[in-house]
């Protein structure tokens, strides 16, 4: 059975970033403060060294009840049994993941235009991440989507939409009222001196407006 997923607070890790020495203390600080949602990203290093990682942050998600999902890598989503995989429009396509994945695993699509959102949803996608709806320093060569994009693209989809990119306390609030589902965020969180409280506040502004 797929997990019911809150996209509320949905926080990508970033080994790089995080104010934490390890990462399973960024991860569980995130999820003291409320995250709902953890998705492992890790773009440097071995796929043993990816599934060990894996293998400890779940064991901390577990332990909140909270999913993780993990980036680009199906193999490693499978091996450490996590609740799903996120991919972007570089990596395996949609329909092919879901193939491996099956019926039960939780699917996640990077879409920046409407067609490659609409696509997603036919192909199996659970959820879309949206974005990139601010600068951001912390990924490269991203598209940035428009409010009016964006919109569009809700319209379009029936799956729930989260969206990413330079999302944090000051401009959390304008995507309320828009039917998105929830906030995925990196450096807001997860570089901040106080991860917990971090994680707080935004699911705050989202939730409440201020
Ligand atoms: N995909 C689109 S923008 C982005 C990703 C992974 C980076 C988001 O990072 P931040 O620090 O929340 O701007
Ligand atoms: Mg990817």
């Amino acid at each position: 059975m797929k997990p019911k997923v809150d996209y509320t607070l949905y926080l990508c890790t970033d080994r790089g970033l995080m104010s934490t020495g390890t990462l399973e203390e960024a991860v569980e600080a995130a999820l003291k403060g409320g995250t709902t949602l953890v998705q492992l990203r890790e773009k440097d290093c071995s796929s043993r060294e990816f599934y060990e990682t894996a293998l400890r942050v779940k064991a901390i998600t577990d332990s909140y009840r909270v999913p993780l999902i993990i980036n680009d890598r199906v193999d490693v989503a499978l091996a450490v049994d996590a609740a799903g995989v996120h991919i972007g429009q570089s990596d395996l396509p949609a329909s092919a993941v879901r193939r491996i994945l099956g019926p039960d695993k939780i699917l996640g699509v990077s879409t920046a235009r409407l067609e490659e959102a609409v696509r997603a949803e036919k192909d199996g996608a659970d959820y879309l991440g949206v974005g990139a709806m601010y600068a951001t320093g912390t990924k490269a060569n991203t598209r940035s989507v428009t409010m009016e994009e964006l919109g569009r693209i809700r319209s379009a989809v029936s799956v729930p939409v989260v969206v990413i990119g330079g999302i944090g306390p000051k401009n959390a609030a304008e995507f309320r009222g828009r039917g998105i589902d929830g906030l995925a965020v990196v450096s807001s969180v997860i570089a901040q001196p106080d991860i917990e409280a971090a994680a707080r506040n935004l699911k705050r502004i989202f939730l409440s407006g201020f």
